[in-house]
């Protein structure tokens, strides 16, 4: 249970409300943000409000009070969850993971920083050098990626266009020996288009503007050093960059017939900075090669429209493949190398999820759609891994458990995931038919297969306000929206597609410069070895979200939940409405009525005598009994909730949060007395 602070400051665990309604708490969540309390628990689970203002809530004062102690021994903190998770690796060398969630500027990435800063400043006592190297590595990797794959959008100034999964890995002594990146789907699209008000990704600010992406640039150079990235690493990746924004100042021109490259110059810089011969950069821009059906192989002109569609294909993947090769290059530098199980024990990990989360923009395109499946699969497993760690504790402790039942997600995960006939399947089956299948095409066919979904429905089966449009899908996902979200099917089909022309990739193959070589080894197929489809975006995002699913499953989870407090930033206001909205879609109320329905609390005997001891009189000062459990058994009879409690092996179990409530109040009104009788004591009054 968290320490508690008084009440002046709300309930430090929500599962201390006297009733589980969205009145007591939003009441409860609104007093503590009022109170600069950030933090409030659900059990283990971290509920954090974006303060939007700097707290000094971070410093190594912080860090040294919550090193090594109990959640509930300081007040909810972001380093307490850390540092169960640490403990649970160092201690029962169990790999752990810590998710975050929430909806875009809630708080995700910079909780993911202070997690990683806290376990980098209480590991390596000893500051032994490699082991240092290791940590400078991980913590500068946030700076580069941030630079890579962070733009402002509308709802957030630095948002990550890209899911990050972090493993940590740690040698027997509980110090960070190395550790993996996994990033997914950028959102690349940002790279040729932004919607009004936002931008592209930091790093091409940083090379050019203003003063603050200036001093960051230098931030991302020394990071870049730090890390390991070498002179000729470096600036091929600052060429890169400079060839996306010239492929920017290419446009096209045709007389009916031929089309041609308007902008020699910048095509000429741009065979200068990616060390490729500027006649095959044009024809590249200008012509595809295809084989014909008689294994032919000819070159087919563009039209002005597809040379359009190929360069920005190429300037988005250029920038992907770039993004790819620095996680890639990173993952190099840190992985844990010459490791032997034998010699030196069980490799460990503590994984850190900071993912995009929910994202509803009044235009939402096939992006959110990705990034709102994988929220919706989170959250599915999210209900599984409390129930199921709740169950196992009760199992484990030899109590009887009756079994709740929730909420399963799985109903709207499936009507995407399914095969054949999830809405991903659907897509896929209209990129793959030949002729000319169009957005609304696809959208009709997933109209007729899944108009009985309870979760699905689009502009054919329900009638709606006449502004939304004919390319609209509308679908109820998740449960626990009021309003459902709506996505626009246009763009879908090229965005599944991805299409990149073969030209493009033979041509970054066939540079001169090695490191951009590296990042194109598909380029080296000729077109008549290039047969296979390869998969589509969404299938590849799916399988690798599928994937991380897994690899968090297998591992004991800690949960920060981040919510966002208002829309404008303000470190004051406390939107209601939108906060109660979150509370809603994060299963929140769920999650405490989960946590109460079995037992609210559980402690280890010793913990519990050591805290409650002064409140009974036979174990005050000291307990007779044969044993802790015994002791415990007293101190609850004495205070007559017996009936509410269940003794397990090793932990007591207290059913309602009034029964503690009680007892803890009654330790605060004996501190004082207790304070005033040992000063006397002191003083040789008695
Ligand atoms: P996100 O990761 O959840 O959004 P961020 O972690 O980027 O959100 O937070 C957004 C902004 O809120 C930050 O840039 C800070 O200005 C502020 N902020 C968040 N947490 C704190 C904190 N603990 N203390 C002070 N300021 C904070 V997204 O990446 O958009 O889903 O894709
Ligand atoms: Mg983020």
């Amino acid at each position: 249970m968290a320490e508690l602070e008084g009440l002046e400051f709300g309930k430090s665990d929500f599962v201390l409300l006297d009733e589980v309604t969205m009145e007591q708490f939003m009441e409860n969540l609104k007093l503590r943000f009022e109170k600069g309390r950030i933090y409030t628990y659900i059990g283990e689970v971290v509920v954090s409000v974006n303060p939007y203002r700097q707290m000094d809530i971070y410093g190594k004062d912080t860090i040294d009070a919550y090193r090594g102690r109990e959640l509930y021994e300081n007040p909810p903190h972001l380093y307490a969850v850390s540092d169960a998770a640490y403990k649970a690796m160092k201690r029962r060398a169990k790999d752990t993971c810590i998710v975050i969630s929430g909806e875009s500027g809630a708080g995700k990435t910079e909780a993911s920083k202070y997690i990683m800063q806290y376990i980098a400043a209480i590991t390596n006592p000893s500051q032994r050098a490699e082991v240092e190297s290791v940590k400078n590595v991980l913590l500068k990797s946030n700076c580069v990626l941030e630079a890579f794959g962070n733009a402002k959008t509308n709802r957030n100034d630095n948002s990550s266009r890209f899911g990050k999964y972090m493993d940590i890995n740690f040698n027997f002594n509980g110090d960070p020996t190395g550790g993996h990146i996994n990033n997914y789907l950028l959102e690349k699209s940002r790279v040729v288009q932004q919607q009004d008000g936002e931008r592209n990704f930091h790093s091409f600010y940083q090379v050019l503007t203003s003063n603050n992406d200036r001093s960051s640039h230098k931030a991302v150079m020394n990071a870049l050093g730090v890390i390991g990235f070498s002179e000729e690493e470096i600036s091929s990746i600052y060429q890169i960059l400079a060839s996306i924004l010239l492929l920017g100042n290419i446009q096209f021109e045709s007389d009916g017939e031929n089309v041609q490259v308007l902008g020699q110059e910048a095509v000429k810089h741009i065979s200068e900075l990616t060390s490729t011969d500027p006649d095959s950069v044009t024809k590249s821009l200008l012509f595809r090669t295809v084989a014909t059906g008689g294994g032919e192989v000819i070159e087919k002109g563009h039209s002005e429209q597809d040379a359009c569609f190929g360069r920005d294909a190429f300037a988005k993947a250029l920038y992907e493949r770039l993004f790819g090769w620095i996680v890639s290059r990173i993952n190099s530098i840190i992985e844990v190398k010459d490791y032997n199980p034998v010699l030196h024990g069980k490799n460990t990990v503590i994984g850190v999820l900071d993912i995009y989360g929910f994202e509803i923009f009044d235009n939402n395109s096939f992006e959110q759609f990705c990034i709102n499946y994988c929220n919706e699969k989170l959250q599915q497993l999210f209900i599984e891994l409390i129930l199921q760690q709740e169950q196992g504790e009760y199992q484990r402790e030899g109590i009887t458990w009756q079994h709740i039942d929730y909420f399963n997600n799985q109903i709207i995960v499936d009507l995407v995931e399914q095969p054949h006939k999830g809405i991903i399947s659907i897509l896929d089956e209209a990129c793959l038919s030949v002729g000319k299948v169009t957005d609304t095409v696809c959208l009709d066919s997933m109209d007729t297969k899944l108009s009985q979904h309870p979760h699905y429905t689009s502009r054919k089966v329900s009638s709606f306000p006449s502004c939304w449009t004919d390319t609209i899908v509308l679908l109820l996902l998740n449960y626990f929206l009021s309003s459902p979200f709506r996505y626009s099917v246009e763009g879908f089909l090229d965005k599944n597609k991805d299409l990149l022309f073969q030209d493009f990739k033979r041509l970054m193959y066939n540079s001169s410069n090695p490191v951009l070589k590296e990042m194109w080894p598909d380029g080296q197929l000729s077109i008549t070895e290039v047969t296979k489809r390869p998969l589509t975006a969404a299938t590849l995002f799916k399988n690798s979200i599928v994937a991380l699913v897994d690899k968090l499953a297998c591992k004991e989870p800690y949960y920060v939940r981040c919510i966002k407090p208002n829309e404008m930033k303000s470190p004051v206001l406390l939107d209601d409405a939108r906060c109660q909205h979150q509370v809603a879609y994060l299963g929140l109320l769920e999650n405490v009525m989960v946590r109460r329905a079995g037992f609210a609390y559980r402690q280890p005997y010793a913990r519990f005598l050591q805290r409650y001891k002064m409140t009974c009189e036979y174990t005050w000062p000291n307990h007779l009994m044969g044993s802790d459990r015994e002791a415990v058994e007293a101190i609850v009879t004495q205070h007559g909730f017996q009936d509410d409690v269940a003794y397990g092996h090793t932990k007591l179990f207290v059913r309602t949060p009034r029964s503690l409530f009680s007892l803890e109040q009654e330790r605060a009104a004996l501190i004082p007395i207790l304070v005033l009788f040992l000063q006397k004591v002191w003083r040789g009054a008695l």
